[in-house]
């Protein structure tokens, strides 16, 4: 099944990958998570690939989209967004890179996939359960600003200020999405960038950002660098001595060779990130073997 999945998205990802040698885009991967595995016999896995498949095409003239296949226990729920300040061609390289990833929870019921670029997510479940916060996954330097200084308070001021954008900029179109920046010292600025899921409300984008945003100060208080993805809210932020050129790149920014802490936030059948990547790698592996 994952032989003829890579077979069939061949194609898109081929004529993709000669346009991102030409655009010269980088794409950033963050993470996957694949949750539950599946036991029936059924059409599922195909239902996946059809799904995922049809949203590498559709990436090529949308940052957003849905779609259901299959009907009853067998039906597949998926989505992707793209940062809305990346290319169109960045997008649609980064839901394919995407789409290769997520062969790796094939066996499962859900699957999600981080870049910085864009969120490709699949699962069993309906739209309404899973367009909500959770899983959370944060990526958080471990140096922080110097507690004596008022980084936090500027960080602080900032997301209030960015979160009001995004949920009010956008009124018609609801593309919530926004960036600011804030001097911190005379040389190093606070680079910021909020997006939720266009398909949810304000009120809704607006909380998971609060809590997302909360999360962060209170689990990795003073942390220069960090970055909040689910699957209807993202965040990021950079504190940088340089002038960074758009679109913003946070984690690449940020010096790699500094330690990075990760967590993971979870509810109900959901394992945590990090032991579901533990599992996926074998298939990974496999996954990457066929490509070659
Ligand atoms: C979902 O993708 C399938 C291909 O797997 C396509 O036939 C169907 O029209 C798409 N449905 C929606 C709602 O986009
Ligand atoms: C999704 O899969 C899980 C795990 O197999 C199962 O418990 C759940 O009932 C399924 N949900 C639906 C809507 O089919
Ligand atoms: C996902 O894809 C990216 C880019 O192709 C790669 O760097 C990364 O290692 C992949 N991750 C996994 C878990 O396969
Ligand atoms: C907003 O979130 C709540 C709680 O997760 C959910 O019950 C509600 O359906 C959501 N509303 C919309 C319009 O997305
Ligand atoms: C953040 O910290 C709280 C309290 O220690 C913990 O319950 C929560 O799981 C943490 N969040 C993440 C994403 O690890
Ligand atoms: C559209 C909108 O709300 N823009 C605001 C974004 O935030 C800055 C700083 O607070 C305001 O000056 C803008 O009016």
């Amino acid at each position: 099944m994952a032989t003829s999945f890579l077979y069939k998205i061949q194609f898109p990802i081929f004529f993709i990958i000669s346009s991102i040698l030409s655009v010269n885009s980088q794409l950033t991967y963050i993470n996957h998570g694949c949750f539950a595995p599946f036991t029936h016999l059924s059409g599922f896995e195909a239902n996946i690939e059809n799904a995922i498949t049809q949203l590498t095409f559709e990436a090529s003239t949308s940052y957003y989209s849905t779609n259901t296949t299959g009907v009853g226990e067998d039906q597949v729920n998926a989505f992707f967004y793209c940062r809305y300040d990346v290319s169109p061609q960045t997008c649609q390289s980064c839901v394919a890179s995407a789409a290769i990833n997520i062969t790796s929870c094939l066996s499962s019921v859900e699957g999600i996939v981080y870049y910085e670029e864009c969120i490709l997510h699949y699962a069993n479940l309906s739209f309404s359960t899973i367009m909500v916060e959770l899983p959370r996954y944060v990526q958080a330097s471990r140096q922080t600003a110097d507690l004596e200084t008022n980084f936090g308070q500027i960080l602080g001021n900032t997301f209030i200020d960015l979160i009001s954008n995004v949920t009010s900029e956008f009124p018609v179109s609801s593309r919530y999405f926004a960036t600011m920046t804030a001097k911190y010292t005379s040389l190093e600025t606070i680079y910021a960038f909020a997006q939720c899921n266009p398909d949810i409300t304000s009120i809704n984008c607006s909380t998971c950002l609060q809590n997302g945003f909360s999360e962060i100060t209170t689990n990795h208080t003073g942390s220069v660098y960090a970055q909040l993805f689910s699957p209807i809210c993202r965040l990021s932020y950079v504190l940088s001595g340089e002038t960074l050129s758009r679109p913003w790149s946070f984690s690449q920014t940020f010096r790699r060779s500094l330690p990075i802490t990760f967590s993971a936030g979870n509810r109900g059948i959901r394992n945590s990130f990090i032991g579901a990547m533990i599992a996926s790698i074998s298939s990974m592996a496999m996954c990457l073997k066929l490509l070659l």
